[in-house]
């Protein structure tokens, strides 16, 4: 029987995430600010400090630097779910009430070849399985191991152009901003740059902890990422898209929580 821990409070990074949820409160109100106001100059300084932080985590963090690994005794005995825990979506109730054998990830966007793969053609390439942390931004972690196919493999076949700089996950459930600040509503979005969707960590995960990815974790694939906080992971994935620019999409920051006022690179 292998002994399993709770997930844990805190942790290294504690500090920082508190740091981190006092910078969001300013962000937040920044942003809310901007919307109103629609000041150019505002948007401008956001998207300077965001792409500064980037580069100074970037300088921390080296491209090619790995995710802590674990082992089997370590994984979360009970792994939270955060966010979305079953999405209230027709089209996804009626995928789900199908074991998802009709669901289809669509790629389109700047590559030579647009496509949509089947869950069956996904969990037939070549997989990746690893023990790693998730840490949310609201400060809890959990362990759990993650079985799926590294994203970058996925799209190495399909031609990416050479304008394109960023890949774009978009998820079929429906989120609104806790206090509704700019009242924002959208279905569940993200990007991460071509680097990070080629970091062999990178994975479209099918499975967890040896078993079929569960709903309330993301079914049928979600994004698992080493280096970055939980809400840079989007669950129910339907469709990606390579852009060069995404600040015409949606609110304009690259993901939901980014619209809300939380940073667009959210390294660990
Ligand atoms: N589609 C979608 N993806 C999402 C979310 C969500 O609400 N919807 N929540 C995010 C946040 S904040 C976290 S911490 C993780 C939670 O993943 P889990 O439910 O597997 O713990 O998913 C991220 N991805
Ligand atoms: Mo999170």
């Amino acid at each position: 029987m292998m002994k399993k821990k709770p997930c844990e409070l805190g942790r290294a990074g504690q500090g920082r995430r508190r740091l981190l949820g006092a910078a969001a409160v300013a962000t937040v109100a920044q942003a809310g600010f901007m919307r109103d106001a629609r000041a150019g100059w505002v948007s401008r300084v956001l998207e300077f400090e965001a792409r500064v932080d980037e580069a100074v985590q970037r300088a921390v963090v080296p491209a090619g630097a790995r995710a802590r690994h674990y082992t089997p005794a370590d994984i979360s005995a009970h792994f939270k779910s955060n966010g979305t825990h079953d999405p209230d979506d027709a089209q996804y109730q009626r995928l789900a009430g199908n074991g998802f054998a009709d669901w289809r990830l669509a790629v389109d966007g700047l590559v030579d070849h647009p496509t949509s793969f089947s869950l069956a053609e996904i969990r037939a390439m070549p997989p990746v399985t690893q023990i790693t942390r998730h840490d949310c931004v609201e400060g809890w972690s959990c362990i759990g191991q993650w079985t799926g196919v590294p994203l970058g493999r996925l799209l190495a076949g399909l031609g990416v152009q050479k304008q394109a700089r960023y890949v774009m996950f978009f998820c079929y459930d429906k989120v609104s901003s806790a206090g509704g600040v700019g009242g924002i509503v959208e279905n569940y979005y993200e990007s991460i740059d071509l680097a990070e969707a080629f970091h062999p960590e990178t994975i479209l995960a099918y499975a967890m902890n040896g078993e079929t990815l569960p709903i309330p974790h993301g079914a049928p694939l979600r994004l698992r990422l080493g280096r970055q906080l939980g809400y840079k992971m989007p669950k129910y994935l339907k469709r990606m898209t390579l852009v060069k620019d995404f600040r015409g999409i949606e609110g304009g920051r690259g993901g939901f929580y980014e619209d809300c006022g939380y940073a667009w690179y959210a390294g660990i």
